[in-house]
């Protein structure tokens, strides 16, 4: 049986789940979304991805038309309806319909897209023998011409850093911003470990203020475990530690090889370890249950 999906307003089989070819989501990229996990029927982190959606729409003044306690009530409904206890939640907001001009003036109703699936990026072996990840050369948007911050739905810069990454057979890619510092992975955020120390770039040099990246900040805190932002170079993660990666479908991964050199011995670090297993267990009292 096929999924069930909740668009313009109610629930419809996914063979039936259409927007408009007019609607500026598609025209444009004009819109805003979220990827959220579920774990053991729980919608992990789901205020703070409501939030990072809100505060998106509301930069590029984009009235949700749902109040935050209701949209977080129809997400939790949708994992329900679709017998979800793990698994994915694509929400999505467009613009919606509009004629063929630029303006959003004339779109009158925002499409509020909710998607509740399952999801595996990587095999498990990847989280055992790390990740191989490789530079690329399409740089990171500059901030001040589209802040990483809003998780719109043009990702056009991330799926060209992906065709790179696809082009070199590795698992994720390095994304610098101008300056030639790293922001970034493709789509999650970049750790390194260094001197019992974990390091990662600023979020206003080109990085996503990533959901799981604030976990890590917080796990390390309550463990006692130093951690920063900081630039970083290149070379910095080559003769680092460990290097890990952190997004809502990866989780935490770690990274064991950048641009055919290996990471210190090129096995996952015991940092890095101890923080999957510490997210494990942060996953499990961190979630909005969905009955
Ligand atoms: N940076 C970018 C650019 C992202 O798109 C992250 C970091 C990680 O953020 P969270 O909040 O998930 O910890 C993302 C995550 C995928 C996929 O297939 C991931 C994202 C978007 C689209 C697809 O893994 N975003």
């Amino acid at each position: 049986m096929g999924l069930k999906i909740y668009v313009g307003g109610q629930f419809v089989d996914e063979d039936d789940a259409r927007v408009s070819v007019f609607d500026h989501g598609l025209l444009y990229g004009d819109g805003v979304f979220e990827g959220i996990r579920v774990y053991d029927s729980n919608v992990f982190m789901l205020d703070a991805h409501l939030k990072r959606l809100y505060n998106g729409a509301r930069v590029i003044r984009l009235a949700i038309p749902m109040e935050t306690g209701d949209l977080k009530a129809k997400v939790c409904e949708t994992v329900k309806v679709n017998g979800i206890t793990d698994g994915y939640v694509r929400l999505v907001v467009t613009r919606g319909k509009g004629d063929l001009g630029l303006s959003p003036t004339k779109c009158a109703n925002p499409n509020v897209i909710i998607i509740a699936s399952t999801i595996k990026i990587y095999p498990d072996e990847v989280y055992e023998q790390g990740l191989r990840l490789v530079t690329v050369s399409t740089r990171r948007s500059n901030p001040d011409a589209l802040s990483p911050q809003i998780k719109s739905l043009n990702y056009l810069n991330h799926i060209l850093a992906h065709l790179e990454v696809l082009h070199a057979g590795a698992d994720e890619g390095l994304v610098l911003n101008d300056s030639g510092y790293i922001t970034e992975c493709v789509v999650d955020n970049f750790f390194v470990v260094l001197d019992g120390a974990v390091i990662t770039p600023p979020t206003n040099t080109g990085a996503l203020n990533g959901i799981t990246r604030m976990v890590v900040f917080q796990i390390c805190g309550e463990l006692g475990i130093p951690i920063r932002e900081e630039q970083l170079s290149l070379v910095e993660c080559y003769t680092s530690d460990e290097c890990f990666l952190t997004g809502t479908a990866a989780e935490i991964a770690p990274v064991t090889r950048i641009d055919d050199r290996p990471i210190a011995d090129g096995k996952p670090g015991p940092i890095t370890v101890r923080l999957m297993k510490e997210f494990k267990e942060f996953t499990r009292g961190h979630g909005t249950p969905v009955t």
